[in-house]
């Protein structure tokens, strides 16, 4: 399955493509931060350009995925629904089709007819990605495309990626918000025991090229199946060694009880705040925070899926809190992506209710585990 890998990884850098063009291109990017309102409002246009453009990214890689392996489809699940109704209640099913040209067309009725936009769209989920800086070489993975299935967020952290902030990110850094917390997460996990097992994360903006002044993305991946563990990220020892503070990583929305808990446990510099659940267990994947927890059940399988794989192949995790919390301290009760939360409602139903800890040493869960049990 070393296939499918690179091809996930092909289609995460078109879905990257098609999230820079939106800003890039000038009739794109002014449907992207347009809000359509009372008297302004075009009945035949969407009612949300942003979503059009996550349903347009998703789509792609539901369509190339399905396209080489057939047995996946029906088992490539994403945040968003494909069908439209505009402000007519005409309701179309957005889907990549097989010439550019036809897609253009079909995304032109969701447009109100704006057939520039539609025809830039188009081009960029059409176009071939040029290189993929990232080598699978040697690589096997023993696993059937019949027993796995896939979770897609299109773009994880959407306030960000509208607002569109330029911020400088250090290397070796974390940086609480901007365009770069922006992510496209494509998660595998096994459809028996919902573990996952295979993930990659693109940021289309990565850095700036100083020379062209365009974004250069950049492409995290891991797999974590039987005994293979790889990551295309060595992760530095953590920094907490010997007497030094964990430090965790937060929505800056935290319960204050949890805020309260952990700058007792860290100290004030050591807890940090970031946008972007997909960014924030990123920030755990590099080494540049130990852990990120969540009290509430505000994410969903397709925020943590791809992250998840990523830590598993570093020999971290990402657990339930709330059960992590009724368990011994030392237990680990790891997030699966097979079930739906049989209480939820529509996109609840894929929430991680019991909200999340994700780490890199289970030590260092067992510390933060304690610490918060009777707290919340
Ligand atoms: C969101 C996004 C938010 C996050 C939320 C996710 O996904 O990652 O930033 O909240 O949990 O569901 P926070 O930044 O407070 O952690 P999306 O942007 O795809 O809706
Ligand atoms: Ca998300």
């Amino acid at each position: 399955m070393a296939d499918l890998l690179k091809l996930l990884l092909r289609v995460s850098e078109k879905a990257a493509n098609v999230a820079r063009v939106c800003r890039q291109e000038a009739p794109l990017f002014q449907l992207l931060v347009q809000e359509k309102t009372g008297d302004d409002k075009n009945k035949k246009f969407v009612q949300d350009f942003k979503t059009l453009a996550d349903v347009v990214i998703q789509e792609v890689i539901r369509n190339d995925v399905g396209a080489q392996f057939p047995e996946m489809v029906g088992f490539i699940h994403g945040e968003e629904s494909n069908k439209f109704q505009n402000g007519l209640g005409e309701c179309v099913t957005v889907t990549v089709r097989s010439t550019e040209e036809d897609t253009a067309t079909l995304l032109a009725t969701v447009l109100d007819g704006d057939l520039t936009a539609a025809t830039l769209l188009a081009r960029a989920i059409h176009q071939d990605p040029v290189t993929i800086n990232t080598s699978t070489d040697g690589l096997t993975v023993p696993l059937n495309p019949s027993e796995l299935g896939i979770w897609i967020d299109p773009i994880d952290a959407t306030s960000q990626y509208i607002e569109g902030r330029e911020e400088v990110v250090e290397d070796g850094h974390l940086s609480p918000s901007g365009l770069h917390c922006a992510l496209v997460l494509i998660g595998v996990y096994l459809r028996s025991t919902g573990e996952p097992v295979m993930g990659v994360i693109n940021q289309p903006f990565n850095h700036k090229d100083p020379a062209s002044g365009s974004w250069q993305g950049k492409i995290f991946w891991g797999v974590s199946c039987s005994d293979i563990n790889v990551c295309s990220v060595s992760r530095p020892k953590s920094l907490t060694t010997g007497s030094q503070p964990l430090s965790v990583v937060l929505s800056s929305s935290e319960k204050q009880a949890v805020k309260e808990t952990l700058a007792l446990l860290c100290g004030p510099e050591k807890l940090m705040y970031a946008s972007g659940a997909g960014y924030k267990i990123l920030c755990v994947i590099q080494g540049l925070a130990d852990a990120y927890v969540l009290s509430e059940g505000s994410t969903f399988k397709w925020d943590s899926c791809a992250p998840h794989a990523l830590l598993r192949a570093l020999g971290g995790g990402v657990v339930d809190l709330t059960k992590s919390l009724e368990c011994d301290s030392d237990v680990k009760v790891e997030l699966t992506y097979h079930q739906p939360y049989s209480e939820g409602k529509g996109a609840d139903r894929w929430a991680n209710y019991g909200g999340l800890v994700a780490y890199g040493d289970s030590s260092q869960l067992s510390i933060i585990i304690r610490a918060l049990k009777g707290k919340l």
